[in-house]
């Protein structure tokens, strides 16, 4: 490090469920844009072996360098334990990553980028007097739930666990959220407990969101300008760049297809199949599993499922050898590729953010089942506001409720058309003078420029 010319930039990820890729998407379109400059990503070796294993090199930038953080102890229990222990005990982690690399040389970092989770690089760049870029994994909404916690629990008086009965009321009194019911808000902004590490982290990653340089996301503007505009106006700048499926060429081991789903698909009729997959960390019930697949059975509906192993013994005996004609089942699914498949005809989600991005982008209307966190604000996106999908009653799959969302999905043109017209946006969006562009640009201000 003999030079003192500022040239590094600081990444570090949040290394759970579906935040590492989406940073390193972003991280990667700088580091093509700005060769001189070094990106240090900074993250979990698992995290790191996901982001980097098993990728072809030509697809890491050589001016991106790995470096793992520590792990902590290793966890055989309940995923959530290992989160929670991590996020305890992250700042020190993280602070002792980046040390270990720059100490005694920070005149070198001249930004950092971090996902938004990570609120304490605030700090750090305040120290150093760098700015600070945050990546959200999610959306605008869930966003600014997060950054209203405080309003929010000062506006509707309840103590924790305490809303039953009161899950469809408005939120009316934060412009941008009005039709957010309370019921929908993520865990801990005002139920679920306001003590767990989780909770502390996103009420403190909410506070600091105004201390950003700029926030970026995988988003487009015009998909939520009411709550993008009103965040502008309480100083939290977001910039959406995406939808990432678009302006970035994704990892490959994402595409890969080792099980034949697409071969399998390649066989089906056009509009016709259901895609089912609950993402990296939710599963609902096995007697919603069940449900399920009593409903994809009963429907005749060709139906291909992300679904892991450990789960095919939760299945009612015999479905998969009655629906073998008919249905496909593999424990991982390139699902951006399964999506834009013209044999499929609709998603079963949990509305993970990416879920519902790459369903958008590939013009395929929904059926929600959100789990938890985010979910089920995006769910609401999707049924109430944007009018791409349905939720299930109740949030709870039951065999008639799965025969009906499928009905109702198929018959109803006006779905796959509003899906339809989304998508145009989101292309437009990331074309020459589109907002997401735009957003690449002045973001590319902060990050790249000397
Ligand atoms: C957490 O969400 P998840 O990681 O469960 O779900 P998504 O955001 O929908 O991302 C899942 C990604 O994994 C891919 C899929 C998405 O890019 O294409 N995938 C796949 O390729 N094949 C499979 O068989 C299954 C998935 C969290 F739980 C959510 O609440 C958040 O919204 C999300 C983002 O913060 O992170």
């Amino acid at each position: 490090m003999a030079s003192m010319k500022p040239n590094h930039v600081v990444v570090m990820a949040f290394p759970y469920g579906t935040h590492a890729i989406p940073l390193f998407n972003v991280v990667r379109r700088f580091a093509i844009q700005a060769p001189s400059l070094t990106f240090s990503f900074f993250s979990t070796s698992k995290s790191n072996q996901s982001v980097f294993g098993t990728s072809s090199p030509n697809d890491i930038p050589r001016n991106i360098k790995p470096y793992n953080v520590d792990d902590g102890e290793s966890f055989t229990g309940h995923p959530k334990n290992e989160v929670f222990s991590f996020i305890k005990s992250m700042v020190e982690k993280f602070k002792n990553g980046v040390d270990s690399v720059y100490g005694g040389h920070d005149k070198m970092i001249k930004c950092f980028i971090s996902d938004t989770f990570l609120y304490f690089v605030s700090d750090m760049a305040d120290q150093m007097g760098v700015p600070w870029v945050s990546f959200w994994a999610g959306g605008p909404c869930s966003l600014s739930a997060h950054f209203h916690t405080d309003l929010i629990r000062l506006s509707i008086p309840l103590g924790p666990n305490e809303i039953e009965g009161r899950e469809e009321e408005p939120m009316d009194f934060v412009p941008g959220l009005s039709f957010v019911k309370i019921g929908d808000l993520p865990d801990g902004v005002l139920f679920g407990g306001w003590e767990s590490e989780l909770a502390v982290m996103l009420h403190k990653t909410g506070l600091a969101l105004p201390r950003a340089a700029a926030t970026t996301m995988n988003s487009f503007a015009e998909l939520d300008l009411p709550t993008l505009e009103y965040l502008k106006s309480e100083s939290v700048k977001c910039l959406p760049m995406g939808p990432f499926t678009l302006t970035s060429q994704n990892l490959s081991h994402a595409h890969d297809d080792p099980h034949g789903c697409l071969t399998w698909l390649d066989k089906q009729n056009p509009t016709s199949v259901a895609y089912i997959s609950f993402g990296t960390m939710s599963t609902p019930p096995p007697h919603e599993l069940a449900a399920l697949a009593e409903g994809l059975e009963e429907s005749g509906v060709p139906f291909i499922w992300s679904l892991k192993d450990h789960l095919v013994s939760q299945l009612p005996n015999g479905f998969l050898e009655r629906t073998r004609n008919r249905g496909f089942t593999a424990p991982w699914t390139p699902q951006e590729r399964i999506l834009k498949h013209n044999a499929v005809g609709v998603f079963v989600t949990h509305c993970g953010w990416n879920s519902v991005m790459e369903s958008i982008m590939a013009g395929v209307p929904m059926i929600c089942r959100p789990c938890f966190g985010d979910q089920r604000i995006n769910c609401r996106l999707v049924s109430d506001v944007w009018g791409i999908g349905t939720r299930v009653k109740d949030g709870v799959f039951t065999k008639d409720e799965t025969m009906k969302c499928l009905d109702m999905i198929f018959s109803e043109e006006k779905l796959r058309e509003k899906v339809g017209a989304l998508r145009g946006f989101a292309k437009h969006a990331v074309g020459p003078n589109g907002s997401s562009t735009k957003n690449v640009n002045t973001l590319a201000e902060i990050v790249c420029k000397d």
